[in-house]
């Protein structure tokens, strides 16, 4: 291997909050636990305020703290940027990254709206330097192996889908107006936040776009308590009130390429399900089914088997065959929601070294912005409503 294929790819991360913090794991863990092409050095993280992202730096392990992401991705001692911040500044960060020549791991959502995702989508194709969208879902092994089963054969033509993103942090009204319920940050509710994983998912497994759709979103809590402090994802808020400009939920059909109708809900008033992504793929010869909050099992159904013995097997993706597991523990010890982001470093690391185009692509990413706005078009035509 030449000198430049095994060099260290030092890394700069623009953003520090939960998706800064679960990427810097993945920074940190991937290189220790696969055995990666190239060495990984967390040179620089980036934020706005010296002081936090100064002990950002430290907590996670990065080498310097920084607060000016141009200056950052003009250096010429950074080969990658990590974008984690809110989507409304993906495409400015991005592009200046790859027209720098930097390989570029964007967080979804690859940007707020349709032109700047298809901005982003051209640098990328533009660009002599790899770029990466961080739908991490993808990479949870049971998903990946969901895919393969499907791409296999093993449920047969694909006839129905349904997904579904469900939580409930917003369902307290006084839970405050953080940067995600604001249209000039967030770009949507939801639908953007985590309908987007939907999409993408059910995309992914089919190996099919979705080609038209039909919809409503609704804001369920219209004004709320403006933030005071930011902790976690929802934080606390103080006595001024401020209008909530994004969904708290979207419902909406799909058609897939292959005509298969597709159902998805993504909401953040599904009170008790915390954190629930499900998705089930309904085809002539069989089934699966995955829910993130037993993100460790793949529910499959075959139906040729013999019909006394027919009903949903459920397997725990955690074989030394299974996507990943190479990294992990013996069979049976389960993975977590972080797991799939240091697949994603492996990914985009072995991307780099063999000069491949990782999945999903920034233009992949601009589908399903196209999707979700055609949903937000859908909902504001008020269409096809039969009042009763
Ligand atoms: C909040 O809805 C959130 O953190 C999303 O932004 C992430 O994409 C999802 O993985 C978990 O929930």
């Amino acid at each position: 291997m030449g000198e430049q294929a095994r060099a260290t790819l030092r890394v700069a991360m623009i953003g520090y909050g939960f998706m800064g913090a679960a990427h810097s794991q993945a920074w940190r863990t991937a290189p220790r636990v696969f055995d990666l092409p190239r060495a990984v050095e967390m040179s620089v993280i980036v934020g706005r305020n010296e002081d936090a992202v100064q002990a950002a730096a430290s907590k996670w392990g990065w080498r310097e703290a920084a607060t000016d992401w141009r200056e950052v991705v003009a250096r010429d001692d950074i080969d990658v940027v990590d974008i984690v911040t809110p989507g409304h500044s993906h495409d400015e960060i991005a592009i200046a990254a790859l027209e720098a020549g930097k390989h570029v791991l964007c967080e979804k959502p690859l940007a707020n709206t349709v032109e700047d995702a298809d901005r982003m989508a051209a640098a990328a194709r533009g660009s002599g330097a790899i770029a990466m969208l961080g739908f991490t879902y993808r990479r949870v092994p049971a998903l990946t192996r969901a895919r393969d089963l499907i791409a296999q054969g093993r449920i047969g033509a694909v006839q129905q889908v349904r997904a579904a993103y469900r939580q409930d942090w917003l369902v307290d009204p006084e839970a405050p107006l953080s940067w995600r319920l604001q249209k000039d940050q967030a770009g949507a509710g939801a639908l953007g936040d985590i309908g987007g994983h939907a999409v993408d998912l059910v995309q992914f497994l089919t190996d099919q776009q979705v080609t038209t759709v039909s919809g409503v979103v609704d804001t369920i809590v219209k004004r709320r308590p403006v933030e005071t402090e930011r902790i976690g994802i929802a934080g606390r808020g103080g006595d001024e009130y401020g209008d909530v400009t994004v969904d708290d939920v979207a419902i909406f059909t799909g058609r897939l390429e292959g005509g298969a109708l597709a159902a998805f809900e993504a909401t953040r008033f599904a009170t008790g399900r915390k954190n629930e992504l499900t998705v089930e793929i309904s085809g002539e010869k069989g089934a699966i089914a995955f829910n993130l909050e037993n993100m460790n099992e793949l529910h499959v159904y075959d139906r040729t088997t013999p019909d006394t013995d027919q009903g949903f097997t459920r397997i725990i993706v955690t074989e030394p065959g299974h996507p990943y597991l190479e990294g992990w523990w013996p069979t049976g010890h389960m993975l977590g929601y972080e797991h799939a982001f240091s697949h994603q470093v492996k990914d985009l690391v072995e991307a780099i070294a063999a000069g491949t185009v990782p999945t999903p692509t920034f233009d992949e990413g601009a589908q399903v912005q196209r999707v979700l706005a055609a949903v937000e078009e859908s909902s504001a035509a008020d269409a096809r409503w039969i009042t009763i």
